[in-house]
């Protein structure tokens, strides 16, 4: 009787444990646009390297750097992640807001202050329900990381006001909406993938860029190519750790737990990492641009205010797109004090 009942029971394992062995992949690729040793690049390795730890092997993401599984255009990768190319991605949400309309939220110039509000708004109702809308597009988003608010550089001349902008060529990614804003700021916007834009900074092919000083500004040593900076923190660029609902679906409930886990630690990890020095009293971030040269002009709430002016067309053309409520819902969660 007892040996009829280890057998039934050998029977029903050894195929379950074989069966749910052979569902995973050997190898899971994680997409990114940025190389591996800027903090964007470290947080996806460190989740790769804690979901392969806490799984013991079983799931074993390899991280594809500077945008390789696209080759090149980052402005795909919602669409390489949702077919599945790609299984995972720690993605920003510009590159995916040509795809994802809504996500050009958090492309509207100067709408969060601090980072405080951005918080607020992915981890409150407004993330939810931008998680709810991309899952039902075919991918889970885990956690939330940060570029951080991108700054403006350039060759030429000190930006404090719009004039100072006038004729300057700058290279923007290229979705739609940041020409619409710097054209509204009178500058001559270049849509230009990141793959590309080093050289095009040495050959002076454009003037000027906008990134994250912590996050990619200081890795790329900007100073080599740009003498000048404004801090204007005009748009912040949230980064979402994802993965493919097919994929997600196949790992047991046991590994969904420990990716979501992963994924909010080194998301939060990162955002983190890229924050340091940009926080006063503590701003050593805007320190190393001043060492190697660079003249950093910090704009007054009222200098933005003249930015911020220029830029009502593009809130009028483009919240309809994002959706009036989504973008109503954000400002009460930015407001609140
Ligand atoms: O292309 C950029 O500027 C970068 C690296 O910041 C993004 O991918 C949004």
């Amino acid at each position: 009787m007892k040996r009829t009942f280890f057998l039934i029971w050998i029977l029903i394992l050894v195929p379950t444990v074989l069966f749910a062995q052979t569902k995973y992949k050997k190898e899971y690729k994680l997409s990114i646009v940025v190389g591996p040793k800027l903090p964007w690049g470290e947080g996806a390795t460190l989740f790769a390297k804690m979901v392969r730890e806490r799984t013991q092997g079983r799931i074993n993401i390899k991280v594809y750097t500077a945008a390789s599984l696209m080759a090149g255009k980052q402005t795909n990768e919602f669409l390489i992640l949702k077919q599945g190319i790609a299984d995972f991605a720690f993605a920003s949400t510009i590159n995916w807001s040509s795809t994802l309309k809504e996500l050009n939220l958090f492309n509207l110039p100067f709408l969060f202050p601090d980072y405080s509000a951005i918080d607020r708004v992915t981890e409150g109702y407004v993330g939810k329900r931008i998680k709810a809308d991309i899952k039902k597009k075919g991918v889970t988003i885990l956690g939330w990381g940060e570029n951080g608010f991108r700054e403006i550089t350039n060759s030429k001349r000190p930006v404090v006001k719009p004039e100072d902008l006038k004729g300057l060529k700058i290279r923007v990614v290229g979705t739609p909406i940041f020409i619409d804003i710097m054209k509204s700021f009178g500058a001559n916007p270049v849509n230009m993938n990141w793959g590309e834009a080093k050289v095009a900074f040495q050959q002076g092919v454009v003037d000027g860029q906008e990134n994250p000083i912590v996050g990619i500004l200081i890795p790329v040593k900007i100073w080599e190519f740009h003498k000048y900076i404004t801090v204007w923190h005009y748009v912040i660029d949230p980064l979402m750790m994802s993965v493919n609902n097919k994929v997600w679906e196949s790992f047991t409930s046991e590994d969904r737990e420990i990716v979501r886990q992963a994924a909010i630690e080194a998301s939060y990890w990162q955002k983190m990492q890229v924050r340091r020095g940009l926080i006063p009293p503590d701003l050593k971030a805007l320190d190393v641009l001043k060492q190697h040269g660079m003249t950093v002009t910090v704009l007054t709430p009222e200098q933005i205010q003249a930015f911020k002016k220029l830029a009502q067309p593009v809130y009028d053309k483009w919240i309809p797109k994002i959706g009036e409520d989504l973008y109503k819902e954000a400002l009460k969660a930015i407001e609140y004090r």
